[in-house]
């Protein structure tokens, strides 16, 4: 019965909470191979979780109709868009999975961005993590749409574009 019952959430006061500072922020750049891709993923802290905002431009695009792109998006373990020739973001690591849970439960498991004529906005809110645990770890897009079953990753392709989570300056009073 226990698991049928649903927390309570107070409403949040979402275009209050958009209209403060984000407590952290990550700058989203593409790979050698995808120069073209920026944006930023802003975290702001609401009562009982997180809302997610990111917003990302210069995504692969296709023209034809009905292959519109999808691409997964996961904050990984790893805290350097660093990597190698074959994986231009290796050193990301897995996705970050603090609970040992199984993809698409793990806790860096984001809902997948989808583009629109190469720009993509996603506004969501979770309870997954606190925004203190994801700072200096990494927001990484993949090419493909995440599955959302295949183990450990939901097959969700190359990684295109990386941004590490910093927090934002607050000012000094
Ligand atoms: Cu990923
Ligand atoms: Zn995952």
């Amino acid at each position: 019965m226990s698991q049928l019952t649903s927390r309570h959430y107070a409403p949040i006061q979402l275009l209050s909470v958009l209209r403060r500072r984000p407590r952290a922020e990550a700058e989203i750049t593409g790979s050698e191979n995808y120069p073209g891709i920026s944006g930023t993923v802003r975290f702001y802290q609401a009562n009982e979780g997180v809302i997610v905002y990111a917003e990302i431009r210069g995504l692969p695009h296709s023209a034809l109709p009905c292959q519109d792109r999808i691409f997964g998006f996961h904050i990984h373990e790893g805290t350097s868009c660093t990597g190698s020739r074959d994986d231009a973001f290796a050193d990301v690591m897995s996705h970050y999975n603090p609970g040992g849970c199984s993809h698409p439960h793990h806790a860096g498991d984001l809902p997948p961005l989808f583009e629109n004529n190469g720009f993509a906005l996603s506004l969501f809110f979770t309870d997954r993590f606190s925004i203190d645990e994801v700072i200096g770890r990494t927001v990484i897009l993949h090419d493909r749409p995440d599955d959302f079953t295949t183990q450990p990753s939901g097959n969700s392709g190359t990684k295109i574009a990386c941004g590490v989570i910093q927090r934002t300056i607050t000012p000094r009073l």
